[in-house]
């Protein structure tokens, strides 16, 4: 077996918690939603059993109105801020009060389909509290019907620090009632985190949200950053495409329909976010009305879940190709030399493992398999060359983050399964 598959197994044994995987130690030593569904992919290749486990213990923390937060605080830690007490959630076992992107139902399809028929009497409850989670999308974050699901707080979509928050941002205040005290410059050089100015605004958003008592339709009216999100939105509709195929395999005729409902209002409302000016799809700033015109990786993912028009597509494939000119690692997550570029901080630039995956995912069912192959190569090579890094430098290659990081190990396992 090839030496960095061994290691990728190692990563993940290393990082086990009882039965789910911690992103990285130390840094992030509770289990993350959307982190776990990626581990969960990697683990079908070669223990369903234990990908099962790790779907199963992130539904622990599924709050009764069908959030699945985006971490779930199975046992303590004091390497990590903001913990439990700053949530100050009300859930059976401590959770945060926020959530990821949806890539659950992506994760539970592939386990199912690894695991063959025998399984579906493990797949049918991770099916209903994918099911529950997708119409609290619809609800909860979309209660205007709009097909585009919003985002309340940065770290719901999983790219953080990203440019395309830093109108959002500015307006949210940096005063907070909770003292913040960052763990996280203590594990990484702080030139690659967020700054202490953005870590006050992330506390003022949990600080808000919990003096709704985590109410979603409070939050809505309260909520100082709102934006209707094109990278969350793509995710949830391809989710819900494998949960439609699910319903269907499990003879859920009613749940087709619905969830076949939910997956046409979000093509139609993705399709309506493509501006050919910027060759990319944007988002939408729900307190401004405008666009998100930043220039980052979300604009791209829409391949991933839309059949698209050849001149669409081929236009998205011309930009990214535009934008990889150049650079050791692909694909960044910032364009290039503009502003808000910086190669090695935290979502304004690097290259990641796992949005490259949903990336050429996406370019291969639009008709761009030479483009995909480029971009899978670039993501191993990286990975090959500097071990399982949290992310990239795009310029240098130099793996940069976490080290021995668990989606980064799943992900290249999954880019390397032809040839396993
Ligand atoms: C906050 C665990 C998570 C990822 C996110 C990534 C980072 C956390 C943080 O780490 O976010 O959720 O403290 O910076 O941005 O995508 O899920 O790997």
């Amino acid at each position: 077996m090839n030496v960095h598959i061994t290691e990728a197994k190692r990563i993940l044994v290393a990082n086990d918690r009882g039965g789910y995987t911690v992103p990285t130690d130390r840094l992030y030593p509770f289990q993350w939603n959307w982190d776990s569904a990626f581990v969960a992919m990697g683990f079908a290749l070669y223990d369903t059993n234990r990908a099962y486990r790790e779907l199963e213990r992130l539904i622990e923390g599924q709050w009764a109105d069908g959030m699945i937060p985006h971490i779930i605080f199975h046992q303590p830690s004091d390497t990590y801020f903001p913990g439990p007490n700053v949530w100050r959630t009300r859930h059976t076992i401590p959770t945060s009060g926020i959530t990821q992107p949806p890539v659950f139902a992506i994760a539970l399809r592939k386990v199912f389909e690894a695991a063959g028929n025998g399984g579906q009497v493990r797949a049918l409850p991770l099916y209903e509290a994918a099911l529950k989670w997708h119409r609290w999308w619809y609800s909860a974050r979309d209660p205007e019907g709009t097909g585009l699901v919003a985002l309340l707080h940065p770290w719901e979509s999983g790219s953080d620090n990203s440019p395309a928050w830093d109108i959002a941002l500015a307006r949210v205040p940096t005063t907070t009632d909770t003292p913040v005290i960052r763990k996280d410059t203590g594990h990484v050089n702080a030139s690659m985190r967020p700054r202490d100015e953005d870590y006050s605004r992330f506390i003022h958003l949990v600080d808000t949200y919990a003096a709704c008592g985590w109410d979603p339709a409070k939050q809505w009216e309260k909520a100082p950053f709102k934006v209707a999100e094109i990278q969350t939105t793509a995710i949830l509709l391809k989710a819900g495409e494998d949960l439609e195929h699910l319903a269907r395999e499990f003879g859920r005729s009613e749940d087709v329909e619905e969830i076949a409902a939910f997956n046409e209002l979000s093509r139609k409302a993705i399709l309506a976010q493509w501006r050919p000016g910027l060759s990319r799809f944007v988002s939408r700033d729900l307190v401004s009305g405008d666009d998100v015109e930043a220039a980052t990786q979300a604009g791209f993912i829409p391949l991933l879940s839309l059949d698209l028009d050849k001149d669409i597509a081929g236009a998205l494939v011309d930009e990214m190709r535009a934008w990889s000119k150049g650079l050791k690692v692909t694909f960044p997550t910032t364009k290039p030399g503009i502003a808000s570029w910086e190669p090695k901080r935290y979502w304004r630039g690097p290259s990641w493992a796992i949005i490259n995956w949903l990336l050429i995912d996406g370019l291969k069912r639009n008709g761009h398999p030479e483009a995909a192959e480029e971009l899978r190569k670039s993501t191993v090579t990286a990975i090959e060359r500097e071990g399982f890094a949290e992310y990239f430098d795009p310029l240098t290659g130099e793996g940069c983050g976490g080290l021995g990081f668990s989606w980064t190990a799943a992900a290249y396992m999954w880019l390397m399964r032809s040839s396993h």
